[in-house]
């Protein structure tokens, strides 16, 4: 819907030439921007419409296209969209792919694109012969296939899952140069189906004595972690469905614990055996590793919330300008203690802000769109964005987390990201 605009609406509300993000909403893109995006057509083009169809058109507007497909996949000409599989690892089941997250849009990643992190590889489970077992301090011990996990209540939330170890190479010295999911894309966001955990446990019988539970995946290391008993009887979910259909062997199948808002290693695919305890088990992925070393040499353990964090996904490194012009800032923001309440832009490097456009839905522990109108001088630019979430938790610039947590984190890196933007109108990944 188009309102009337006044001189206002184009007049910049924050250094570097941010514009109020109602202007897009309003309709402002043609009077905002200063050269036309599409194509004026001459009048001769526009004497025929439609245009006839002749041989030297495209195939496409004379042949018959092609067959049915049982299940369909992307155009080839997005072929280039793919997960950036990570490093050559031994054993090669071991390590990550990342989502790319510059080439998406809206709040739901494609199941096919979701990032992964695979301690073992993708067990190719056959889903007759696997079993969840409850087990433990219950009063009476359950196994469950996933046929009968079928027939329970189910809910549905959209949530996003992000590795502990996402962005961890913002800790090293130098900004690296990639494209913004090769760095920061080991997090995607899906819509999760599945049974609440707490319907599963409330049948078991959980003893009062009980306060942890230790999660194992049905891969070939038996990947095991220790969770707290009441997060998990709060809001911990057991996903058969991701973005409708069920969910992908990479991240699962068949069945997965979804843990909303907490690190990745927390949300245990194939899962086998929820063991209810009244103490951590200590296992490597909580001693060895997912712990931060302290600059005073103590450790951070059980650090398990992901905290708020944005990114501008365009413009951003490897992708391009097209000149002085008016363009839209577009990035995702996201926070593990529950919903995104804003986001500032910034193209001054931090020196002045403006809040970003939050698009519908904005929804709890799940991936937030935000948008701003920016008129681009063609001068150079650092554009920052920083996330609030609604428990007031303001995303940190990168000078500040590193003096609180030193070098040797490694997990947990949620710096304020920064892209500058040169006359040429070239996009680096900087540190400012
Ligand atoms: N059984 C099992 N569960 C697992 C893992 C694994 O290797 N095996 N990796 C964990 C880690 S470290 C992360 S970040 C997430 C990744 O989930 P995804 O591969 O679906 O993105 O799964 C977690 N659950
Ligand atoms: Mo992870």
């Amino acid at each position: 819907m188009s309102v009337k605009l006044s001189k206002d609406d184009l007049t910049p509300i924050a250094g570097g030439g941010l514009l109020h993000r109602r202007l897009f909403l309003k309709g402002g893109v043609v009077l905002a921007t200063a050269q036309a995006i599409a194509r004026p057509l001459r009048a001769e083009e526009t004497a025929t419409a439609p245009p006839p169809v002749d041989p030297a058109d495209p195939p496409w507007l004379h042949e018959t296209g092609g067959p049915f497909t049982g299940y369909g996949t992307p155009s080839k000409y997005e072929k280039y969209v793919v997960r950036n599989i990570g490093g050559n690892r031994t054993p090669a089941g071991e390590g990550v792919s990342w989502t790319p997250l510059q080439d998406l849009e809206g709040i739901v990643t494609p199941s096919g694109l979701h990032f992964e992190r695979h301690h073992d590889g993708v067990p190719a489970i056959d889903p007759t012969l696997h079993r969840l077992v409850i087990h433990g301090l219950v009063r009476q011990p359950l196994e469950y296939t996933v046929e009968s996990l079928l027939r329970y209540p189910m809910r549905s939330r959209f949530l996003f899952i992000e590795c502990g170890g996402n962005s961890n190479a913002g800790w090293h010295q130098e900004p690296i140069q990639r494209p913004v999911g090769d760095f920061h894309g080991l997090v995607s966001c899906s819509e999760w189906t599945g049974v609440p955990l707490s319907v599963l446990l409330d049948e078991a019988g959980v003893d009062s004595k009980a306060s942890w539970v230790i999660a194992e995946g049905g891969d070939a290391g038996l990947l095991n972690v220790s969770l707290p008993l009441s997060k998990l009887a709060d809001d911990a979910m057991i996903a058969l469905y991701q973005n409708g259909e069920r969910v992908r062997p990479e991240n699962g199948y068949p069945i997965r614990l979804i843990v909303p808002g907490w690190e990745g290693i927390t949300n245990v695919k194939w899962l086998r055996r929820l063991q209810v305890t009244d103490q951590p088990a200590m296992t490597r992925n909580e001693t060895a590793k997912y712990t931060e070393l302290l600059p005073s040499g103590k450790a951070r353990m059980f650090t398990f919330v992901m905290h708020a964090k944005s990114l501008i996904t365009s413009p951003s490194p490897g992708q391009k300008m097209y000149g002085p012009n008016v363009y839209e800032i577009r990035g995702l923001a996201w926070s593990g203690r529950g919903k995104i309440a804003k986001v500032d832009i910034s193209a001054d490097g931090g020196h002045s802000w403006a809040e970003a456009d939050l698009q519908d839905p904005v929804l709890s522990q799940c991936f937030t769109r935000f948008r701003l109108p920016w008129k681009w001088d063609g001068q150079p630019a650092i554009l920052k964005s920083r996330a609030t979430d609604e428990s007031g938790y303001v995303q940190p610039e990168r000078d500040v987390l590193v003096k609180e947590r030193g070098r040797e984190g490694y997990f947990h890196y949620n710096a304020i990201v920064s892209w500058a933007i040169d006359e040429d109108g070239e996009i680096t990944h900087v540190y400012a």
